[in-house]
């Protein structure tokens, strides 16, 4: 059969007819993104039994999925960067040939849409017009893929119509990769037989989530869930983007950014890279304590998860946020820790993995101080607050979209981005790092995000106290050599005339008896106002052998009842023994990487020890 042309856009036709003769589906859809399209999908997923509706008196236009227990999480051990040197992926990341995965996918992908629809998801991530906006064609037999993309990103025939006008030359240049897509193909990986019967949750026990840096590819399969099958989030908006960065002089970053609204008028950006777990979306959402809400402070949200940052011909640092959505982790995120994700979630909103509550809305750990005497759990299983088992997973999840946001920033879909002051790195540090300090330069700045880490708590026999290193929150998402990606960091400062400043913050540093030291949540706004002026040269620093550190009297804790200068002294103690030990620590992880680590990390590792003697 002779399939009708659906695009005038002849490569990715071409694509198309190929990808369908190599999966064999029974139909093929193009989607619009329409309101239509979504209402006949949550149908579809509604009657397919992998969508329950909620009650829409409580959660509008609002569904729970739940997923099978073995598809819950992005599978790092399954990710692969398929370069033709191994040295181009680096010792951080899963390297494979390119060509012998793409036959090994081949064979995994022959046929294996049998039984289901192809849908192709013409998608965009950033605002259509901006310079770095990127087009990618989502290739997948999931209409939970479909929805969910719908909510994370611009999707739809627009999006596949500037594709058209790009190549038939009616559309005048804006975005690099003019005409040009990014062909993302994904599969459940679970072909049906004829007549029969569709699991509630389709995957397959093999995963493959591999990315093409050099041909710009991105084949998923196996896999349903968040990042392993919304392929424009982390695949292509960090681990392909992270490549097309270098290349073209910005950054593809797994940073939050926010803006800080003081009582003058003046509105700062800043960004944050924080390793999972940390409160990224908390405190991309923060709502400040009410001294400074009543003294006019106000914060608003860019983007919770992902920045692409460049050098602006202002001679600024400017970033967008390439989603339109949050996949937000729901445990843990109630109307106390977390106001503004909690409104964000009132309607229009696709639930993963969490409990059913028996109105007809969700629930899960943390969300309420008391539990609901009873549940269906994450599983379908029946839940009593006594039954010894978590109600929601660990990684449920919320796709909201983001112009639900009461504290969406107005420019957050602005093409030229907003320019950014301040960049902020942070781990899980129990000990040794303190509360905040500011490095002494853009090089200086570079080092503290690329020895970034987390003190590991898990029970792994060994590992306690041992600091995972997670350089700028990028791990498990640089798609190339770790040790070259820090090399763009240094290079992005030579196109730049305004620098923005740097930071380290540790919200979570314990006493002795393994105590928070810091509040953290909403009072991290103490924190981030130190930093704001000093971006703008209006706070005292001192001088310490880490870098710039505020003085508790430069330090506003008016309203902040118990917080004492003994307390305040204990958050931001500095220790030579334990400096020594994390120096010794950093030192290893700069081994892994000596290949292609630029000197100038490791002059600046000698100027701290120097420091430090
Ligand atoms: O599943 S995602 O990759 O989108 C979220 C995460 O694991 O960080
Ligand atoms: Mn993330």
């Amino acid at each position: 059969m002779n399939p009708i042309s659906q695009t005038t856009h002849s490569a990715l036709q071409k694509w198309v007819d190929e990808m369908q003769a190599l999966c064999t589906p029974d139909a093929v859809a193009w989607c619009d993104g329409s309101q239509a399209e979504w209402e006949r999908l949550t149908t579809l997923l509604v009657e397919s039994g992998t969508f329950i509706p909620l009650n829409p008196a409580k959660r509008p236009n609002s569904f729970l999925a739940r997923s099978s227990p073995s598809d819950v999480a992005r599978v790092e051990e399954r990710t692969f960067i398929c370069t033709k040197r191994p040295d181009q992926a680096g010792p951080t990341n899963r390297w494979a040939d390119p060509a012998e995965m793409r036959a090994t996918l081949t064979e995994k992908f022959t046929g294996c849409m049998k039984g289901r629809t192809m849908y192709v998801i013409p998608f965009c991530m950033g605002p259509l017009d901006s310079p770095l906006a990127k087009i990618g064609i989502e290739i997948s037999d999931s209409p939970y893929v479909v929805v969910n993309m719908r909510i994370m990103c611009h999707m739809g025939s627009h999006i596949l119509k500037r594709l058209e006008d790009e190549v038939g030359g009616t559309f005048e240049k804006k975005r690099d990769g003019h005409g040009q897509f990014i062909p993302c193909l994904h599969s459940v990986g679970m072909p049906l037989a004829r007549g029969e019967k569709d699991a509630v949750w389709p995957c397959n026990d093999e995963k493959y989530i591999a990315h093409f840096p050099e041909t710009r590819e991105i084949m998923s399969f196996g896999s349903g869930y968040g990042g392993n099958a919304l392929l424009g989030k982390k695949c292509l908006a960090l681990r392909i983007a992270s490549n097309i960065a270098r290349e073209h002089q910005w950054m593809a970053e797994h940073m939050l950014i926010v803006g800080i609204h003081a009582p003058d008028g003046t509105k700062t950006y800043l960004t944050a890279a924080f390793p999972s777990a940390c409160g990224k979306t908390n405190l991309a959402m923060l709502v400040p304590p009410k001294s400074y809400l009543d003294a006019g402070w106000k914060t608003s949200i860019v983007g919770d998860d992902i920045a692409w940052l460049w050098p602006h011909a202002d001679g600024k640092l400017h970033a967008i946020n390439p989603e339109t959505g949050f996949f937000g982790v729901a445990p843990g995120t109630a109307y106390e820790t977390n106001p503004i994700a909690m409104e964000s979630m009132k309607m229009n909103t696709i639930f993963t993995n969490v409990a059913l509550t028996e109105d007809g809305d969700v629930w899960w750990e943390g969300m309420t101080p008391e539990k609901p005497a009873h549940l269906i759990d994450w599983t379908g299983q029946e839940w009593t607050p006594d039954c010894g088992r978590p109600a929601a997973h660990a990684n449920a999840r919320f796709t909201a979209p983001a112009s639900q946001c009461p504290t969406i920033d107005p420019d957050w879909q602005n093409p030229d981005g907003v320019p950014i002051d301040g960049i902020i790195f942070g781990g899980r540090r129990p000990t040794t790092m303190p509360l905040i300090y500011q490095a002494f330069n853009w090089s200086h700045g570079v080092y503290i995000g690329a020895t970034m880490g987390s003190e590991m708590t898990a029970a792994a026999v060994g590992t306690i106290g041992k600091v995972r290193r997670d350089p700028m929150a990028m791990l498990p998402f640089c798609g190339y050599n770790m040790g070259a990606y820090f090399g763009n960091w240094l290079e992005i400062r030579r196109h730049l005339t305004h620098l923005p400043r740097f930071f380290h913050v540790n919200w979570f540093r314990k006493d002795e008896a393994g105590k928070f030291l810091w509040p953290g949540f909403g009072e991290n706004m103490r924190v981030l106002e130190w930093i704001v002026k000093r971006c703008h040269g209006a706070a005292a620093g001192y001088e310490t052998q880490i870098g710039w550190t505020p003085a508790f009297e430069d330090f506003n804790i008016d309203g902040l009842l118990d917080f004492t200068q003994e307390r305040y002294e204990q958050a931001m103690a500095f220790h030579t023994a334990e400096w020594k030990a994390e120096l010794v620590s950093q030192s290893e992880f700069f081994i892994d990487l000596y290949d292609h680590l630029p000197k100038e990390l490791v002059f600046q590792r000698e100027l701290l020890i120097a420091r430090l003697a």
